[in-house]
């Protein structure tokens, strides 16, 4: 969350200011439980219960982190370059940051998906959104890189993404701000109300590949979606979604967005709108530009390609599509018990939590239980209709709710700085314990799925102040672990974290280590400058493009020798792996290329391009320390005058 609301942010301010004090005596300290060293401690040679999965906000990564020890595991690059593994640098990966408006290596990822089988997640896929040029990511959980992104179009910030349906079959992308549909920009700001709408696309997903498709955009009036959650068991099928700014305003939102009272969450049919796709409702658009970017496990090469088509159905078209429920004030987070049967709304600026009931919407939407007025065409279900009750008086900026696997929610309050549990049916409050500092996020392992795992909840905060050692003008982001196995929560553990973290997930260990991969067979590798052996390995010129094709094994890079290089030359160096062996990459690194080096798997080939800019002899070599002559993996490459 962006602090749109300075309001809110003086509040904040005024709460943490208070909290300092409240907490000195007793200090900090104290709110941990007794043994919890014992609770996280991963003895050396062990491994941890959980893999985290966690947004790394404004850094465009995703990082990896094992629960409970919150060690850091892996940062995987997913709309962000990274040199440490060549990301973006090397030919094959620039495609993936590929975008209709050229190469983006830079986003602002807020959330992550798993993929899920019959609503639990199956440790096949993560998903991940970007918000600034909307596009949306798959990695792979056997490879742990990049798969795919695709751009959205017709939108501007893909913040209410990436939620999935009970099985995948569509991760879902929404605009927070709403825009002129792609081709039609050109209108005075004013004319929102008149021109500016809102898009929400269904993107499929493969069940074998992962490969995305964008199925479908539902077109609605230019509402501003934050957050989604896909119904599950009695309300798979529907999907909701938090609507603020219900005034669309378009300037100066912090005041004129929060006039209403109540915003909405928007209810949406998408089984009844697939079935009008089916049958050919849909408008085609063909005025859009959007990339598609996938990863070749066969040539180990992004392939990117743009698209000119996205099929559009206009929500107020039907009548049996949306539906509004109004949703007290500001609402960011939608969330969506196990069962399927309650619908969370959380309003930043409320000072309750509405909880709606799945089986009331449906009858009220069945007796046309609307208020007199339509929503700029879509109908309004009233409030008490579809409710089944409110949390009272929980906390101060309720953002977001995740659930155990004991019938108890657990929501996040920014404002006062706290993890409150409530139980589901009852709506009574059992336990609340403070967060250090402003909670955003929260997450149960396996809380947004049918059968939550429980255990463990990690709070992702936005404030550190005093937490860890300073760090000059910005601190450590921070992410703090509580045991939720008991009656009260316990707080185990403060880890910092990669960039600003937000939505994660957590999966069991066993899911995804079974899956992993450990080499690339190289037979299988048909990149098409892979070299098959060290006597294949050589230089070959065709004008002024130089191709050396090299090979790296334990421990030496074939050819050392590299001579007649021109200058005015550009050189590709092809660099494939010979190695068969768990965990044994080499790099490569020449003198002076603007790049980056390579990280090259076992079995993988892969390339830099340099462009010499002058004569002289160009030292090159392995980056990777790779065994007791890593040293000597090394080379000279000279270039000459033309
Ligand atoms: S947002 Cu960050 S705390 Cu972008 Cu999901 Cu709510
Ligand atoms: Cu190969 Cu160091």
């Amino acid at each position: 969350m962006k602090l749109k609301n300075y309001l809110l942010f003086g509040l904040a301010a005024a709460t943490m200011t208070a909290s300092f004090q409240a907490c000195k005596p007793k200090g900090a300290g104290s709110a941990v439980s007794g043994d919890a060293a014992q609770r996280t401690y991963i003895p050396p040679g062990q491994h941890d219960e959980f893999y985290n999965f966690v947004s790394g906000g404004f850094s465009g990564q995703m990082s990896v982190y094992g629960l409970p020890s919150g060690r850091l595991f892996r940062v995987i690059p997913v709309f962000s370059v990274d040199p440490e593994k060549g990301w973006g640098f090397s030919e094959e990966t620039k495609p993936m940051l590929q975008t209709s408006h050229g190469f983006v290596p830079w986003d602002d990822l807020h959330h992550i998906e798993a993929s899920f089988t019959d609503g639990m997640p199956d440790g096949k896929w993560m998903f991940a959104n970007s918000n600034n040029t909307p596009r949306l990511a798959r990695i792979n959980l056997q490879t742990f890189r990049t798969d795919e992104i695709i751009e959205i179009p017709n939108t501007g910030g893909n913040h209410c993404s990436p939620f999935t349906t009970e099985n995948s079959e569509y991760v879902i992308a929404a605009t927070r701000f709403s825009v002129p549909p792609d081709g039609e920009g050109d209108v005075p700001i004013d004319s929102y109300k008149e021109n500016f709408k809102g898009h929400i696309s269904f993107v499929s997903v493969d069940k074998q590949t992962g490969e995305f498709d964008i199925s479908f955009q539902l077109k609605t009036p230019g509402l501003n979606f934050d957050l989604s959650s896909a119904g599950k068991g009695v309300s798979n099928g529907w999907l909701f979604m938090s609507c603020y700014n219900s005034e669309q305003a378009h300037t100066l939102l912090e005041v004129n967005s929060s006039k209403n009272d109540k915003d909405f969450i928007l209810a949406i049919n998408w089984k009844k709108a697939e079935e009008y796709i089916k049958a050919g409702k849909g408008k085609k658009q063909n005025n859009v530009r959007y990339a598609h970017n996938k990863w070749d496990e066969h040539t180990h090469t992004a392939k990117h390609e743009i698209k000119t088509e996205v099929t559009v159905l206009d929500v107020t078209e039907f009548e049996d599509l949306a539906y509004l429920i109004p949703c007290p004030k500001s609402p960011h987070g939608t969330d969506v018990s196990p069962t399927g049967e309650f619908i969370v709304g959380s309003g930043k600026l409320a000072a309750l939590i509405p909880v709606f009931s799945f089986d009331k919407l449906q009858k009220a939407i069945s007796a046309k239980d609307f208020e007199s007025e339509l929503y700029d065409g879509i109908p309004v279900v009233k409030y008490e209709s579809a409710l089944h009750g409110e949390v009272q008086k929980p906390g101060l900026g309720p953002l977001h709710t995740e659930f155990d696997d004991k019938g108890n929610a657990y929501t996040s309050f920014f404002v006062s700085s706290e993890v409150v549990k409530w139980n589901i049916n009852t709506l009574e409050i059992l336990d609340r314990q403070p967060t250090f500092y402003s909670v955003g996020h929260l997450m149960v392992a396996g809380g947004n799925a049918k059968k939550p795992f429980g255990k463990y909840l990690v709070a992702y905060n936005k404030i550190t102040k005093d937490r860890f050692l300073p760090t000059g003008p910005e601190l450590c982001h921070s992410a703090q672990l509580f045991d939720i196995s008991g009656d009260k929560m316990e707080l185990l553990l403060d880890f910092p974290t990669i960039g600003e973290p937000h939505y994660a997930q957590a999966l069991p260990a066993d899911l995804i280590k079974e899956r992993s991969l450990q080499i690339y067979d190289i037979n299988a590798n048909k990149h098409p400058h892979k070299t098959n052996g060290e006597s294949e390995a050589r230089v070959e010129r065709n004008g002024n493009i130089v191709r050396v094709y090299m090979t790296t094994i334990r421990s030496h890079l074939t050819p050392d020798v590299i001579e007649g290089i021109q200058l005015g030359d550009e050189v590709y160096f092809h660099v494939t792996n010979l190695e068969q062996d768990w965990d044994m990459p080499h790099g490569f690194a020449i003198k002076g290329a603007n790049n980056s080096e390579l990280l090259i798997m076992p079995g993988e080939t892969t390339t830099l391009k340099w462009v010499p800019d002058r004569v002289g002899i160009f030292p090159f070599y392995c980056t990777d320390f790779c065994s007791a002559l890593h040293q000597e993996m090394t080379g000279y490459a000279r270039v000459s005058a033309q």
